[in-house]
């Protein structure tokens, strides 16, 4: 076999230039960036990393390390600097503290912030000590030469689990703090390691952040919802829904829509950029996304609870279609056209029973009733 001489690893160059078209595409770039990604890939670049802990599971690294393509992981890992990793360097105590102090000092301004975990705000952060630092002290230091912030996982981007209510120890996501540097979020819990690595790669490749939405989140991964690409959707468009874990349309692989399954309110790229090679995501092992990705889903509303479909769009392998604006149905001529797909679709969002309380679409909705009633 022949191996690269540009990696430490024993990758086939056929494999590499396999890994490297697939990471293109993840990111949403042309194909003819392609030889851009496979030069940085060789390339001996290496981008200091701090990556800090503060309150979480640890599942952020966990699911990045047993990221199960070797090829993949190896290669964009091989490009980045770790200087300081609680749970991955060996070193501990003073002589830990001083590799974090001296890599801020010497890269001040060329390296990236990891974050990963919320961070105790209440009772001046007394909550996460890490070193002797509250979270809220170590984050203010590191963030301070970065020049940008990755938050992982929803804990850093949003709060998390800690966040939830009565939150006693005013947890909050690294954009609440923070409000002078760019920051990326890669929120799951855990996330997919891969729109992690290719948020890194693609600053490697392009030397800029790719396009964020509102939430902070890269467009190329969280730019759709989980029900424009599930596998389960035909059955959704169809009236086809598993009522109870275990029942026919269960065991059938039905819609979990009625099992209380968020994918047409979350968006992420779980359908498409599945977990552990084995083709494997919650909706295709029979359980209904959660709504890992979003911060008014995630721990704020119970498995069961249906979400609210305010816009239906149309499976992703369908053809593209008008249907309609919200709330003024579909138009007959594209109705028409697409027949039973769209028609199914609306009628699916008609059923839909319950508003996520508090989500911003009802915050807004509010605030929409609230000017008419003036
Ligand atoms: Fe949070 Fe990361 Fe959930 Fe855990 O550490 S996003 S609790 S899976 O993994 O921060
Ligand atoms: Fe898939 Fe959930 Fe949408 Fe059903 S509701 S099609 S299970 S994402
Ligand atoms: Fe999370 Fe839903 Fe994907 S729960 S892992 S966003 S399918």
């Amino acid at each position: 076999m022949h191996t690269s001489a540009h990696t430490s690893y024993d990758v086939s160059r056929r494999s590499f230039l396999k890994t490297c078209t697939a990471l293109t595409a993840f990111m949403g770039l042309p194909h003819s960036m392609l030889g851009k990604v496979v030069e940085v890939l060789e390339s001996n670049a290496k981008l200091p990393v701090i990556w800090l802990h503060f309150q979480e599971c640890t599942g952020c690294s966990e699911s990045l390390l047993r990221s199960s393509h070797p090829t993949l992981s190896s290669l964009i890992l091989d490009k980045i600097s770790l200087d300081y990793h609680e749970t991955l360097m060996a070193g501990s105590g003073e002589q830990a503290e001083k590799a974090m102090r001296d890599s801020i000092a010497s890269n001040k301004g060329k390296y990236v912030l990891v974050v990963e975990g919320a961070i105790p705000t209440a009772q001046n952060g007394i909550f996460c000590k890490v070193g002797g630092k509250t979270a809220l002290e170590s984050l203010t230091a590191a963030a301070e030469g970065a020049f940008a912030i990755i938050g992982i996982g929803t804990c850093a981007a949003y709060g998390g689990v800690q966040s939830v209510a009565p939150n006693p120890t005013g947890a909050v996501g690294v954009r609440d703090l923070i409000k002078n540097k760019p920051i990326v979020n890669i929120p799951g819990c855990p996330p997919n390691p891969y729109s992690f690595l290719s948020t890194l790669t693609y600053y490697l490749t392009l030397k800029r952040l790719p396009e964020l939405d509102s939430l902070g989140r890269p467009l190329f991964a969280y730019g759709r919802r989980i029900h424009e690409h599930c596998e389960r959707r035909p059955h959704f468009d169809a009236g086809r829904f598993a009522k109870a874990y275990g029942d026919e349309g269960h065991a059938l692989g039905y819609c979990l829509y009625q099992l209380g399954c968020k994918g047409p309110a979350t968006y992420a790229n779980c359908p498409v950029q599945r977990f552990n090679d084995v083709g494997a995501w919650p909706v295709s092992i029979g359980h209904p996304c959660i709504g890992c990705t979003e911060p008014d889903i995630l721990f704020k509303t119970t498995i069961a609870e249906k979400v609210q479909i305010h816009d239906p769009t149309p499976f992703d392998s369908y053809a593209p279609v008008d249907i309609g604006k919200k709330g003024k149905g579909a138009d007959p001529v594209t109705t028409g056209v697409v027949g039973a797909a769209a028609g199914a679709a609306l009628t699916a969002a008609a059923l839909m029973v319950k508003k996520l309380p508090g989500s911003s679409q009802e915050k807004k909705e509010k605030q929409d009733d609230g000017t008419a009633a003036k």
